[in-house]
């Protein structure tokens, strides 16, 4: 909004021309991401505790979990206010992409909301079920990738990573992949969602790194470079992942060990989701399997330990999955396996930033 109020001023103001640009817009959606998150947080926790929106903690779950139990839950609501109110503030609102986004954020945020206040307030042991919630994160990825198939400007050539002359056209097939890349995505940071501050450091670590890919997918002169799709307008999802990464750091402070507020499924789901999104609409769909690796892991680990399980009539590959439960059955500190995983996280992130330079 304030690139629509403040920049056709910059005749009068010279000042104002800083709005044109897209990594001053950046920074400060952002920091005023951050700061909704951090100033409202305290109050966001009273008054979940005040309407006893506290963690049902499962029964199956690691013992030391049960000491969690009554921790406010439901954050993501916080997480996405200051991502929206960042996003509405700070890009040009006639972007399409910046919609497709909002759309999924909005979208998944009220199935996980759906999800959280099924499970809590009417004491049903898992929320929506599982049908329900593949459902609607389906359809609304579906509706994601038919407006990105009629978009103009958008092709639906899929990257392949360090194989750039190789660019495969989907044609309406893209509406498919794309929806595999979203609920993959939102599915995979759900899983991870399982230690204080477990998912949200990955999360803004993920943001981080698309912030760069949508700059550079954005920009005609660094895409030709660089060698990557160009994608006219994609540049305003950069102002996007600065507004994910500032809230995820607000949202940090209360989240990391021991934590005082979870993001609850309202958070994950959108979160996930958000990440797929930007990895479509910036063209580096499959790079996401590096981006968000440690999802893919977390993701992976569930995958093989109930296939394993099934195969074997109760054998098992992990103590518990996903993985972090592992290695909290391991006696490994919770901040232990926290830091540890984020490092891997920093690492995957600096890996697939490689790849914009291998040709
Ligand atoms: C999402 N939710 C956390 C919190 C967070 C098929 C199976 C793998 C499904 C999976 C599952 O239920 N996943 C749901 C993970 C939960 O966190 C809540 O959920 C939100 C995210 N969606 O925001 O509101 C618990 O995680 C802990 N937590 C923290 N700090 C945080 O900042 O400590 C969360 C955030 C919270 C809290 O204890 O209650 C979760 O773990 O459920 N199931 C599992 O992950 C279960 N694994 C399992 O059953 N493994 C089996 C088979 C099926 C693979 C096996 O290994 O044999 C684990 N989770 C639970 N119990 N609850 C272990 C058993």
């Amino acid at each position: 909004m304030l690139y629509h109020l403040l920049y056709p001023l910059h005749t009068t103001f010279s000042a104002f021309n800083v709005f044109r640009y897209i990594t001053f817009r950046t920074i400060y959606a952002s920091l005023t991401a951050f700061l909704i998150c951090f100033i409202l947080g305290p109050w966001v926790i009273r008054r979940l505790k005040r309407l006893q929106v506290g963690q049902y903690i499962q029964e199956d779950g690691p013992e030391a979990h049960q000491a969690k139990a009554g921790t406010p839950t439901m954050g993501g609501i916080l997480i996405l206010f200051s991502i929206l109110m960042a996003t509405l503030l700070w890009t040009d609102l006639t972007n399409g992409y910046v919609w497709i986004a909002l759309i999924i954020v909005c979208g998944y945020g009220l199935l996980g909301f759906a999800d959280d206040y099924l499970m809590l307030v009417k004491k049903r042991n898992k929320g929506l079920t599982a049908r329900a919630k593949f459902s609607g994160q389906i359809v609304l990825a579906a509706v994601a990738g038919v407006l990105l198939y009629i978009s103009p400007d958008f092709d639906t050539r899929v990257t392949i990573p360090f194989f750039k002359e190789m660019s495969p056209d989907l044609g309406w097939g893209y509406i498919l992949f794309a929806i595999l890349v979203i609920v993959g995505s939102s599915n995979a940071v759900n899983l991870t969602d399982g230690l204080d501050g477990l998912a949200i450091g990955p999360v803004i670590i993920a943001a981080v790194t698309y912030m760069i890919f949508a700059y550079v997918s954005g920009h005609a002169k660094m895409a030709d470079y660089l060698q990557i799709n160009y994608v006219a307008g994609s540049g305003e999802l950069t102002i996007f992942c600065g507004a994910i990464a500032g809230a995820g750091l607000g949202f940090l402070w209360f989240n990391t060990y021991p934590a005082q507020i979870f993001m609850g499924d309202v958070g994950s789901l959108s979160l996930g989701g958000a990440l797929g999104t930007v990895a479509v609409i910036t063209k580096q769909e499959i790079l996401l399997v590096i981006v968000g690796g440690l999802f893919v892991i977390e993701a992976l680990s569930v995958i093989f330990q109930v296939s394993f399980f099934k195969m074997t009539n109760g054998g098992r590959i992990f103590k518990m999955a996903p993985l972090h439960h592992h290695f909290e059955l391991k006696g490994w500190a919770e901040p232990k396996i926290i830091v540890r995983f984020w490092i891997i996280a920093i690492a995957l992130a600096l890996v697939s930033m490689s790849t914009l330079k291998l040709r």
